[in-house]
């Protein structure tokens, strides 16, 4: 699609009188309680903002929509956070692994159901943190259908649905630890029909022993990483290969073909030292077709109590190119971040204790697959020197890459394929092109779209890691800063610097039109929701369920009473139908707290283990009668 056209019709989503003409008459209706009442029409499904707007400066005017969404991951506080682009506004943040009290996430029954539990019922974790946002594609471009995340602490892979931008699935990948690199596949290996993503790959970054109960604990040249494969649609982990040295970051091709993650442990050392070791280190690729054809043959093992097939890609048991099912290239030393083109050609590792960019030749490597290239290392077509401490690298789909120089303090930005003439020998190749100071010690860096065939080449976003003296002092503890760029012209130009709670690493920029959210729900995607039939408390031994509906400004009964030692469920439906009409749920002293959308349904459960009078109050401002949203929860000695 053309982005420069510019549509700004669709800039002000309602005009404020439609707005509060909504809420006028919900106010009138509202009192009455009519619980079968309510005629407003649902609005879900295919909210689309029309295409950019251009913003100039990258400012965005009161009233006015930004141009892109940001997805960024948020380090160990464990959720996803949603930014608009360029205004840096926080649009929302989406708990995955952490537990989030104003949505009642890790509080409700479904929450917890997603994040997993013990044979309690309690959760089993309540922390993550999460590095890598990336998104699902079609046709080599986002379909804005999911976004996958790691957490690198607990090794769990989590999706996340772009239609409500909720968590819906998390998996956690058996004999895996320090899971750090994710990357969807972008077009299927085997059926060139199928150019969406299937499958998601994930990197381990820390040896462990296989399996981790207790054995090898003294013999770390015992121990493994496994590269893992998850379906995007199940969720369920297809297969792992066990590969010689870890994995750090994932990139996969546009052909489907490959999938690659760099390697700063070549050693498989245990200590910083021997991490430090090797003169090179490597970028390990998988062929994937391969891999799925050994599994398919059952030339696999399994490990522990895990059923998932373990494919061998170690050097040993592939030496052969004609059948191997991996080929180590070897790249600068100590790399971090390997990121795929959108031309489809080339990966690029950095080296963190090497100032040079290692630019892969897919093509090559496919070769070297087919036995037609001698050695790994001929796969590398450039090898440019770019700075101090390069980490991770962005493209502007004009033939140019930006690199983070986490030293220098500084986003490089060089020319590719002058990188290649000169790598060829040419000596007047003009490789840098620009080095732009950024504040201060950047980690990652991302493009708009510049991770898909539609890199647009208009903002670059640099996540740094110290702020210093760029904001006011709030304690020991400084935000961090995610500083937007302006790329489209000749020089680089910052825009703004957005702060950012601890700690940004990747992220993803999407074109607004991407992106189409539904606002409200339809009650039948739920099938615990409660109708006017259905409402009431039921009693089965100690077990009462409570189905309950909120409708401004009131649940549907005013008093619950229960017994001491009752195992209680509440299960409660918003019945509004407003777009932006939530209710809260919150009862004091039972640490009960969640919020429901409109024709949302969400139930908790818990015991009545103390006496007295509680005030189960809504706590989402909803109503002009909001504060009297309030119901007796009445639990008798
Ligand atoms: Cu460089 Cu975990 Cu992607 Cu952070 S990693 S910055
Ligand atoms: S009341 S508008 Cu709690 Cu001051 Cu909120
Ligand atoms: Cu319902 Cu506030
Ligand atoms: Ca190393």
């Amino acid at each position: 699609m053309d982005s420069k056209k510019i549509d700004t019709t669709n800039d002000t989503p309602s005009t404020r009188r439609g707005f509060l003409g909504k809420s006028a008459a919900l106010g009138l209706a509202g009192v009455t309680l009519g619980l079968a009442g309510c005629k407003d029409e649902a609005t879900a499904g295919g909210k689309t903002a029309a295409a950019p707007a251009a913003h100039k400066g990258g400012e965005v005017a009161p009233g006015q929509l930004d141009d892109y969404y940001a997805f960024i991951s948020s380090g160990h506080s464990g959720e996803a956070r949603i930014l608009g682009l360029p205004s840096g506004r926080e649009l929302k943040r989406i708990p995955v692994f952490n537990i989030d009290c104003m949505v009642g996430w890790g509080i409700t029954n479904e929450s917890k159901a997603i994040m997993g539990t013990k044979p309690d019922g309690s959760l089993k974790y309540t922390t993550g943190d999460t590095h890598h946002v990336h998104g699902s594609y079609k046709n080599g471009t986002y379909d804005g259908r999911w976004l996958f995340i790691n957490d690198k602490l607990h090794s769990r892979v989590a999706r996340i649905r772009m239609d409500t931008m909720e968590t819906d699935k998390i998996t956690e990948l058996p004999n895996v630890a320090g899971f750090h690199g994710i990357f969807p596949d972008k077009r299927d290996p085997v059926d060139p029909k199928i150019d969406y993503t299937t499958r998601v790959f994930c990197g381990a970054e820390f040896h462990i022993p296989l399996p981790n109960d207790g054995r090898d604990l003294e013999d770390p040249s015992k121990w493994g990483a496994l590269f893992s494969c998850v379906s995007a649609e199940t969720m369920e982990v297809m297969w792992q290969v066990r590969v010689d040295g870890n994995m750090d970051l994932c990139a996969t091709s546009y052909d489907g073909k490959l999938a690659a993650c760099n390697q700063y442990n070549v050693e498989n050392a245990a200590d910083l030292n021997g991490m430090m070791a090797a003169e090179r280190d490597a970028c390990v690729f998988l062929h994937i077709e391969r891999v799925e054809a050994l599994v398919k043959a059952g030339k696999y093992t399994t490990i522990g109590s895990s059923k998932v097939p373990v494919v061998d890609g170690r050097k040993t048991a592939n030496a052969d190119p004609k059948t191997a099912i991996s080929c180590y290239v070897p790249v600068g030393k100590n790399p971090h971040g390997v990121n795929a083109s959108p031309d489809g050609k080339y990966f690029v590792c950095s080296g963190k204790l090497s100032p040079t960019a290692t630019v892969i030749e897919l093509a090559k490597v496919l070769q070297w697959f087919d036995g037609n290239v001698k050695d790994p290392r001929d796969t590398v077509v450039a090898e440019p020197e770019i700075g101090l401490g390069p980490l991770h690298t962005a493209f502007d789909g004009k033939g140019n890459a930006y690199t983070s120089l986490f030293l220098d303090s500084q986003a490089v930005k060089w020319n590719v394929d002058a990188a290649i003439a000169q790598f060829k020998g040419d000596k007047n190749a003009k490789v840098i092109l620009e080095k732009f100071d950024v504040h201060y010690q950047p980690g990652h860096n991302y493009s708009s779209m510049g991770e898909t065939t539609q890199a647009d080449g208009k903002y670059l976003n640099s996540g740094n890691k110290f702020s210093k003296d760029r904001f006011l002092p709030v304690g020991p503890l400084h935000p961090e800063t995610e500083q937007l760029i302006d790329i489209s012209g000749a020089n680089m130009k910052l825009v703004a610097d957005h702060t950012a709670y601890s700690e940004p690493h990747d992220g993803i920029i999407v074109r607004r039109d991407v992106v189409k959210t539904r606002q409200i729900y339809n009650m039948t995607d739920f099938p615990n929701a409660v109708t006017p039939e259905t409402a009431g408390i039921e009693r089965k031994g100690n077990k009462v369920h409570v189905r309950l509906m909120s409708q401004a400004p009131a649940y549907s009964m005013p008093v619950i009473k229960v017994k001491k030692g009752d195992e209680v469920t509440i299960t409660l439906t918003n019945y509004d139908k407003v777009e932006d009409l939530t209710h809260g749920c919150a009862i004091p002293t039972y640490n009960i707290n969640f919020i429901v959308n409109p024709q949302e349904t969400k139930s908790v459960t818990f015991k009545a283990d103390h006496a007295g009078a509680f005030w189960m109050y809504c706590t989402h401002f909803c109503h002009a009668l909001h504060l009297e949203m309030r119901s007796r929860f009445l639990v008798e000695a």
